[in-house]
């Protein structure tokens, strides 16, 4: 595209059944962001649009286990989603939520348009259906085995092992997420999105287009779905939760989720132009204006394929031009889970790191999962703390300005004459916005935030090398320059860091109680900040985070698991009732183990002699893993000594010993407890 008028970006519309956490800003908000506020940097015109999805069965669901309804858990977890993005700096220009009217206005303006054009197939299939629950089953009320990778507990509407889309009738061995019910089928009415009548446009658009230049793991997940070959797709579905179908027959029944979510995007933007007195329309109509959709890849084919057969099928919207999805962060080495717990949550991080979004925000894009899933770590959050922002740009900030006041009471100085080194690092400097700009421009934010931090670096050493500390004994002059320099740079800093240290980069202005540069300032002007400007006092700009902080963390992380494991465990249902006399068959007594010994060539077995009290007699247990021989010896055990002998490996074991196990899976022995109980005593 030539150079664009305007710039729509949409970031994915969260659902509304729980906070946000890690994931979500890593993968879409932050790089999202950074966009943004680059490009208003630049001196264009920007719309970022957000806002939460609150329709779909999920929500549904979450009210159910609450008893509330699906209204009270939108509205609560709207207010925390949002205030979560207001804490870290999302600089939305507006952004709405799903069940405001001017949302389903649109939506039901849009699917009328669609069904007045004849642009859906109407037809009654047997759909899945709960006969106890009396409810139709689409999406998340059911779950199955995924036709494609075998996933047991793929959902209807999406397997979310391998990212693939299907219908809930496509699921092998579907049940009820609603009773555990095999559902029956059910013929109903629904409207039909056919996507194949769009796969020559798609295929023309995305596979022949200029969609060369989206990531790869984008085209590439594209490509595939096209190659399977599209089919129409259901856009209606029987709910009471969600927005009404606008035409005659469409009773009882809602909109798709995923046909009214990606509108959002178009009545947040309208919900914005109508608070600023603008006109919505350029921003997804004019040809001119560049639409780009930051989504995580679990969202690829709703934003790559059937998002824009709609807009195509509506026939006055423009395409997106880039989607640059993310894929997964991990933390600690395993998949962010809600359910487990297994997250770090946006608004428990604030209370825990308060004043620290940048350093978030920081770390997240330095590890953003850009290419492929990556990790998140509390050692490397503190690393990147410590060593990036603390002792490079923190360090160099700080320098700077204690000295200037030291020195100069906190007025930039006069220069004297530059040497080489001084022209060569104000000349890389003014590179610099060009070198951020290019990652940015092609979505590689974290190289672009690299860039960042090597600026700060090359302020550090460039101080370091000239040790102005020292200068300002032996040579006045050159201590003025040096100062100078080293200010400019600090200067460039204060602005280039704004799209990724948003709240570091106001401070800094602050300090240096200087705002007039732009981007492009950087590059084409010679005095950033000039001599006998008055900055401000020192303030630190990033503080050490100690080991404490990050155990306290870990821990955190740690119980989660342990609660997980502990709730994981199957607990067996009880076995059929025994009498009494089936009861004192059992001749459970208490023993001590004598000697023990690996046996040979088994990995689970130990060769016990027990006294019984009765006798001492040799049991072959199977706690090989859990015990060497030298820790069972001397130890008070429960054994049951009338069961019938049976030889294992070749040794007769004549009974057992009675173990359990932990919640981490290791056999513990059910032991008396008091060592002072003989030895032959009968446990009854
Ligand atoms: N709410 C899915 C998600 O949160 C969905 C995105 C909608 S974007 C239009 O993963
Ligand atoms: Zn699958």
């Amino acid at each position: 595209m030539n150079t664009p008028k305007r710039y729509t970006i949409t970031t994915a519309l969260p659902y509304t059944n729980g906070p946000i956490h890690i994931g979500h800003l890593a993968g879409v908000y932050v790089p999202a962001d950074i966009y943004a506020r680059y490009l208003r940097l630049t001196g264009n015109d920007v719309a970022l649009i957000g806002g939460s999805d609150e329709h779909g069965v999920p929500i549904t669901i979450k009210a159910k286990k609450e008893g509330v309804t699906p209204q009270d858990i939108v509205d609560k977890y709207h207010a925390i989603i949002k205030k979560s993005f207001e804490d870290f700096g999302i600089s939305y220009d507006n952004y709405s939520r799903t069940t405001a009217n001017i949302h389903h206005e649109t939506a039901s303006e849009f699917f009328k348009t669609l069904y007045d054009k004849g642009e859906f197939i109407e037809e009654v299939t047997e759909q899945l259906y709960d006969e106890e629950a009396n409810q139709f089953l689409a999406d998340r009320f059911v779950i199955g085995t995924c036709p494609k990778c075998g996933n047991e507990e793929s959902y209807g509407d999406q397997c979310e092992n391998c990212g693939t889309s299907h219908n809930a009738t496509d699921l092998i061995n579907p049940k009820s997420a609603l009773t555990g019910n095999t559902p029956t089928l059910k013929e109903t009415k629904h409207w039909f999105l056919p996507l194949d009548k769009h796969e020559a446009f798609l295929k023309e658009w995305i596979l022949k287009g200029h969609k060369k230049d989206w990531k790869p793991n984008v085209y590439g997940q594209v490509k595939s779905w096209i190659d399977d070959g599209l089919r129409p797709r259901a856009v209606t579905r029987d709910l009471d939760w969600g927005i009404p179908v606008p035409v005659e027959g469409g009773e009882g029944k809602v909109l798709y989720v995923w046909f009214d979510a990606p509108i959002g995007y178009i009545s947040s933007t309208k919900e914005w132009a109508q608070r600023e007195g603008k006109d919505w329309e350029p921003y997804w109509k004019d040809k001119d204006t560049k639409l780009v959709h930051f989504i995580g890849k679990d969202n690829i084919v709703f934003h790559c394929i059937i998002f824009p057969a709609m807009l195509k099928a509506e026939g006055s919207y423009i395409l997106p031009d880039n989607v640059p999805a993310n894929e997964f962060l991990n933390l600690e080495g395993n998949k962010l889970s809600t359910s487990k717990n297994w997250a770090v949550w946006l608004h428990e991080y604030l209370e825990e790191f308060p004043g620290q979004q940048d350093v978030l925000r920081y770390v997240l894009n330095a590890s953003a999962p850009e290419t492929k899933d990556n990790d998140f770590t509390w050692k490397d959050f503190q690393a990147r703390n410590n060593n990036e922002l603390v002792a490079i740009f923190g360090n160099f900030i700080n320098r700077v300005v204690v000295l200037t006041n030291k020195y100069y009471e906190g007025v930039v100085p006069q220069p004297a004459e530059f040497s080489e080194v001084d022209d060569e690092t104000l000349a890389t400097v003014k590179a610099y916005p060009d070198v951020i700009a290019s990652s940015i421009e092609r979505y590689r934010f974290r190289e672009a935030g690299q860039e960042l931090m090597n600026l700060a670096r090359l302020g550090n050493k460039y101080l370091a090398d000239a040790e102005p500390w020292k200068e300002i004994k032996v040579d006045e002059e050159r201590t003025k320059t040096i100062m100078f320099v080293a200010l400019q740079i600090a200067s460039a800093l204060a602005t280039l860091s704004e799209p990724f240290l948003p709240f570091t980069s106001k401070k800094l202005k602050g300090i240096l109680l200087y705002t007039e540069n732009s981007w492009n300032d950087i590059s084409t002007k010679d005095i950033l900040i000039p001599a006998n400007h008055q900055i401000g006092k020192a303030e630190l700009l990033f503080s050490k985070i100690e080991d404490e902080a990050i155990q306290k963390q870990l821990d955190k992380l740690e119980a989660s698991k342990k609660a997980n494991e502990a709730a994981n465990k199957k607990i067996e249902p009880q076995k059929d009732t025994i009498t009494f006399d089936d009861f004192i068959k059992l001749d459970i007594r208490v023993g001590t183990i004598l000697e023990a010994e690996k046996m040979p060539k088994a990995k689970k077995l130990l060769v016990l002699k027990v006294d019984t009290g009765i006798d001492v007699r040799t049991i072959v247990s199977g706690i090989a893993e859990s015990f060497t021989p030298e820790e069972v010896v001397g130890k008070k055990v429960t054994v049951l000594v009338n069961l019938a002998p049976r030889a294992l490996r070749g040794v007769d074991s004549e009974g057992m010993i009675l173990m359990t196990e932990t919640a981490e899976g290791k056999l513990v022995f059910v032991n008396p407890d008091d060592s002072n109980v003989a030895n032959g005593l009968h446990v009854s």
